[in-house]
């Protein structure tokens, strides 16, 4: 199979990033997929494999553009228009690629025990922050007596947000995403184990993408997709699927959290203090709206944990290792104290 360029996702964007001498060497192709030896890529002629060089840094991912020579090398990755990226597990502050060049992030959750409002919030903060167009898709309604409970609760995270609510496997319904992105364009599914992602991308592409049932018990998925990939869906635009979220750890989103919380921010603003924390102090625009219901407390709990975690998370190595020792020592002193003092 062949594409144009413009099929593949190219636009002026990378064209303009070219010299004439790189056009005249070098062939444009996007990453499908990452192995652990090389990379699997679409170029005009189809499908290729590619390597890169021994001490490459550049840190390639699912959906990027790169510059490849005739025996598969890349050369360079060009500039991304987004990236979508979390912190890594554990005590790595590394930023973990997910997907680059994404326009669309379909955000999954279904109509069960995996819905979470403050999970949700987290993705967005996560499109916002790389400036994707967030959708929100709900899935397994046939499951549920009543999925447009999901379909207002999710509703009420954004006026704006587009809210689907489809059987996965049903490809009428699933075809309400095709709405969402054009030919060329590429949309990404992110959401837990479980809700769907591979059974919206085997309808959407007819592809025959593997799928397993979830546990009975807490309708938790089984991890069956392990491998980031990007597939063209019928009408030409590109959809990757990822494997399930365990935990979406964020870092340097705080102009995303800014945005999904515009109205706190902007409340905070009115504050008669400037270093309110919002929680007793008089004069709090914040606490006054919700003592008038117009805003409910979890979602200021939210916003205050996510400022929290994000500066938290955007910290450097060194300086999470200095933390990391200011804590150690504390704690030395706090034992040494109460060792004198059973001394004494
Ligand atoms: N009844 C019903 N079942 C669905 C729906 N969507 C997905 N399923 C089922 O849910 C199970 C899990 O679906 P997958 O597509 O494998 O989920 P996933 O999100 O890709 O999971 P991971 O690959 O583990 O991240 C499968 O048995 C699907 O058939 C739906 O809308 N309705
Ligand atoms: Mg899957």
């Amino acid at each position: 199979m062949t594409y144009t360029l413009s099929d593949l996702g190219w636009s002026s964007h990378f064209m303009m990033q070219l010299s004439i001498k790189q056009l005249e060497a070098l062939t444009p192709a996007r990453i499908i997929s990452v192995h652990k030896n090389g990379f699997s890529a679409l170029c005009e002629t189809g499908p290729i494999r590619l390597m890169a060089k021994p001490d490459d840094t550049q840190n390639i991912t699912v959906g990027d553009w790169v510059l490849v020579d005739e025996i598969g090398l890349i050369h360079q990755r060009l500039d991304r228009l987004t990236t979508l990226s979390r912190r890594a597990a554990g005590d790595d502050v590394r930023e973990q690629m997910i997907a680059a060049n994404v326009d669309v992030l379909f955000i999954v959750t279904s109509c069960n025990s995996d819905f979470n409002l403050a999970r949700l919030e987290r993705y967005l903060v996560l499109a916002s922050a790389a400036g994707c167009q967030p959708v929100c898709v709900l899935t397994k309604p046939d499951l549920c007596d009543s999925p447009e409970k999901y379909a207002q609760q999710a509703q009420t995270l954004g006026a704006d947000l587009p809210v689907l609510t489809v059987d996965a496997r049903d490809p009428a319904q699933a075809a309400l995403l095709a709405d969402w992105w054009r030919k060329g364009q590429t949309a990404a599914l992110l959401g837990s184990s479980g809700v769907g992602k591979s059974t919206l991308t085997a309808t959407l592409t007819g592809q025959d993408i593997t799928t397993q049932g979830i546990r009975d018990d807490d309708a938790k998925g089984r991890h069956t997709t392990t491998a980031r990939h990007l597939y063209q869906a019928q009408h030409g635009g590109w959809l990757l699927d990822t494997p399930g979220m365990r935990a979406l750890r964020l870092t340097d989103v705080s102009e995303g959290i800014g945005e999904v919380f515009s109205d706190l921010a902007d409340l905070a603003e009115q504050c008669r203090f400037r270093d309110c924390s919002h929680v007793a102090e008089p004069g709090c625009a914040i606490q006054a709206e919700i003592i008038a219901g117009r805003i409910d407390s979890t979602r200021l709990k939210r916003w205050q944990k996510l400022l929290h975690e994000d500066v938290r998370n955007s910290e450097t190595l060194a300086q999470s290792r200095s933390r990391n020792k200011a804590t150690t020592l504390y704690h030395k002193r706090v034992m040494d104290d109460a060792k004198g003092r059973k001394k004494r």
